[in-house]
């Protein structure tokens, strides 16, 4: 397999990813900035189907109406011209200092007013662009101070944001959804909905709850200590998981964005496979950045680094799917049950009672081993190519 990505693989990436500089908290930017056009044109180059963007990645915060008006229809016809689409737009609701105590959740109503209207200035760019999803991540939404914010506003005032904007949606007659991104903290000391499951609660109790799902980013499940894949799983099973935002951390460190697949392959594996065996039809978004030690030729080896990894992956996932010694330890595993069958059939006093009746001879069932040991080293060494 020559693990060239192409259109239909669906891999995205954000501007802002290629954009990066490589400035962090303790050193200024390493390589020199890069246009949105021409980051567009190389990625499309590369076999990259979408992108997605913040409205500043394309339109200054200050921009005047002719100046947007000119930069989003620029962005319009590169796309066209790459043969790609945007996958997602977003809002930056974090870089500018009014939002250093939040957007929605800011104690100031004049900032939580401000911020709908950039967030409803930035889905009319993001449906002006065709994107069908649009992303929040709250990363200003939270607290150092535990005392400063009370808690239960917080969580009603971004009620009431989501809300309005669902309605904003629906009045402009756009075909647009929102996906939410939890991450437990960075830059906040604490970010409200830490976790994605903490989203999935919160998204029951909005007015639409069929228009907003999540988009679930590696590092941060990892920062919370979570597994990824388990995550993307019950997002699946809601029918909440949009996209997805790969990337990869090492163990219990700050956001670190790394590229997909260099860091935890087996967690990596686990993913793609998820993904790949039950047939996920989202963007697979890129939303990491090349290190700062790259120039610009590093930046480009960054955004094939990702694909090729994934696609290496979507391999060893086909593999172990048809190994055949897989196949055996999970037969032999799978032990079928009618009383179980009963269950999954839904409830009824009589098979209540028969369930109860049954008698179950818990030594026995728990006596045999499963091969687990056995199962965890094919993985190994399909993943480490010796078989
Ligand atoms: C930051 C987030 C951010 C969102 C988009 O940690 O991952 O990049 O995905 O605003
Ligand atoms: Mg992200």
């Amino acid at each position: 397999m020559s693990y060239e990505p192409r259109r239909e693989d669906k891999f995205s990436f954000g501007v802002w990813t290629c954009a990066n500089r490589g400035r962090d908290p303790f050193g200024e930017a390493t390589r020199p900035s890069m246009d949105p056009f021409y980051i567009i044109r190389k990625l499309g180059s590369l076999g990259v189907w979408g992108i997605s963007l913040h409205d500043n990645d394309l339109i200054p915060i200050d921009a005047s109406a002719a100046e947007r008006d000119r930069l989003v229809s620029e962005f319009r016809k590169t796309l066209a011209d790459a043969g790609m689409v945007t996958a997602a737009a977003t809002t930056n609701m974090f870089y500018d200092p009014v939002f250093k105590d939040g957007g929605f959740t800011s104690n100031d109503g004049r900032v939580r007013s401000y911020s709908i209207q950039k967030v409803m200035n930035a889905i009319d760019v993001g449906a002006e662009l065709g994107a069908d999803t649009f992303i929040f991540w709250g990363g200003r939404e939270g607290t150092e101070v535990d005392f400063s914010k009370d808690h239960i506003d917080s969580v009603k005032r971004y009620r009431d944001a989501l809300n309005f904007l669902c309605n904003y949606v629906k009045d402009q007659g756009y075909n647009m959804r929102f996906s939410l991104e939890a991450k437990p903290n960075e830059p906040r000391g604490d970010i409200y909905f830490p976790t994605t499951g903490a989203l999935l609660g919160f998204i029951a109790t909005l007015e639409y709850p069929e228009m907003v799902g999540v988009n679930p980013e590696v590092a941060h499940e990892l920062m919370a200590n979570l597994n990824c894949c388990h995550v993307y799983a019950q997002c699946m099973d809601a029918g909440k998981l949009f996209l997805v935002h790969l990337n990869s951390q090492k163990y219990a460190r700050y956001d670190q964005d790394l590229r997909f697949g260099s860091e935890d392959i087996q967690g990596s594996f686990a993913m793609v496979h998820l993904l790949e065996t039950h047939g996920f039809d989202g963007a697979r978004e890129y939303d990491a950045h090349p290190y700062r030690t790259e120039d610009e030729a590093g930046v480009w080896e960054f955004v094939k680094g990702c694909m090729r990894n994934y696609l290496i992956l979507k391999e060893k996932a086909a593999q172990f799917e048809a190994d055949a010694e897989v196949r055996q330890i999970r037969e032999a595993n799978n032990g079928a049950c009618a009383l179980w069958d009963s269950v999954a059939g839904g409830y009824s006093g009589d098979k209540a009672k028969a369930i109860k009746a049954e008698d179950y001879d818990i030594g026995a069932m728990a006596q045999r081993g499963l091969g687990y040991e056995r199962l965890d080293q094919i993985a190994c060494e399909i993943l480490m190519g010796v078989r």
